[in-house]
């Protein structure tokens, strides 16, 4: 890689000294910008803001808050086909019917995904022209179980071509990945497909420049269900990603779920005890690898979700772009868990977080 010295004190000063280069950070005041995202490692005043003492200055992170948040990192966590939509809302964009058998128990479901260029906050004062499915980075998650049918109306309202690309099985011309399958500005699609195999998969834009497309924001997650489903959870998407904020092929910030550090300043809040399930997705582009670290505990590993039981037992998961895995654990103490990539670099650039594990009490 390209990684030296000289690039990694280029990427630290832009993000704390040169108000993040990217479009609209320039019309931030300078004072909210500086510093926006700072290491954890031993950082404990120059708060611009006053507020993000809370966690101590060591575990500052992003400095200050993003200022909107659409959607909530935290809303998306446990979001599925919409689920965070009141129902009138929702049906705009999620339908399901009964397919008659047999066998029975089938579902259509039809989605409804629009590309649409909006720029979104993704540190506390620094802005990103992204390009989104329905305006959302990441792109809203969807979900069916193996053997559904699955009706994709694909509407573009950017401003350059683009397509849906699913990982799973589907005939050629739905794979959204060739010339003629690119989606000009204001056309539309329909992908349509059998949901298969179970497992943890992704979604993607396949025009080109490639990286240029998925880095800007176009990629979400795709689960599809095995037909008995898996043993009921506490259930967290969490899509590993990053920002190259002044277009130099290097990311600037990195995040699970968009906003770096966000967090830090909410805890992703658990049960002890409870089975947790967190379907981890790696559409980082231009470094060859992320990594989920969770801290004072281990997880159960299925790799791409495809098999229902457990390959391996860690603490340490190493992902390469496209690559995912459905992870479960229970917390066995209450308290605060930290998790983050293990490339350190990238952990103090916004990918980490913690947990926050709580007791329930059980009135028997
Ligand atoms: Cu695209």
């Amino acid at each position: 890689m390209h990684e030296t010295p000289a690039t990694t004190l280029s990427r630290r000063l832009l993000l704390r000294l040169a108000g993040l280069g990217s479009v609209g950070a320039a019309a931030l005041a300078a004072s909210r910008a500086r510093g926006a995202v700072q290491g954890y490692g031993g950082h404990a005043g120059g708060h611009v803001d006053g507020q993000a003492d809370r966690h101590g200055g060591h575990l500052a992170g992003a400095v200050g808050r993003v200022t909107s948040l659409d959607p909530d990192p935290s809303v998306y966590l446990r979001s599925f086909n919409f689920s965070h939509l009141p129902p009138n809302e929702r049906a705009r964009f999620y339908r399901e019917t009964p397919i008659a058998g047999p066998p029975e128990g089938k579902l259509l479901r039809e989605y409804e995904i629009y590309a649409v260029d909006r720029e979104i906050e993704i540190a506390p004062g620094v802005f990103f022209p992204a390009w989104t499915y329905n305006g959302q980075v990441p792109g809203p998650t969807l979900r069916a179980t193996e053997g559904d049918r699955v009706r994709v109306r694909f509407l573009n309202q950017g401003s350059h071509p683009h397509t849906i690309h699913f990982h799973g099985w589907h005939p050629p011309q739905m794979d959204g990945s060739m010339p003629e399958h690119q989606v000009q500005p204001g056309d539309e699609f329909v992908y349509e497909f059998d949901a298969e195999p179970f497992g943890l998969h992704l979604y993607h834009c396949h025009a080109v420049p490639l990286k240029r497309h998925i880095h800007k924001g176009l990629y979400g997650t795709f689960i599809v269900d095995p037909p008995g489903g898996r043993p009921p959870a506490d259930e967290l998407v969490m899509v590993m990603n990053a920002f190259d904020t002044n277009f130099d092929a290097d990311n600037e910030v990195y995040a699970v779920n968009t906003v770096a550090h966000h967090h830090l300043h909410a805890p992703v809040e658990v049960r002890v005890g409870e089975l947790v399930r967190i379907y981890v997705v790696n559409v980082t582009e231009f470094d060859l690898l992320n990594s989920f670290h969770l801290h004072g505990m281990f997880f159960d590993v299925f790799r791409t979700g495809t098999r229902l039981e457990t390959s391996e037992t860690t603490d340490t998961l190493m992902l390469c772009q496209g690559e995912r895995a459905i992870l479960e654990t229970r917390f066995r103490y209450p308290g605060r868990f930290m998790f983050h990539a293990h490339q350190s670099e990238f952990a103090e650039l916004g990918w980490m977080g913690l947990f926050e594990a709580v007791e329930v009490r059980r009135d028997t």
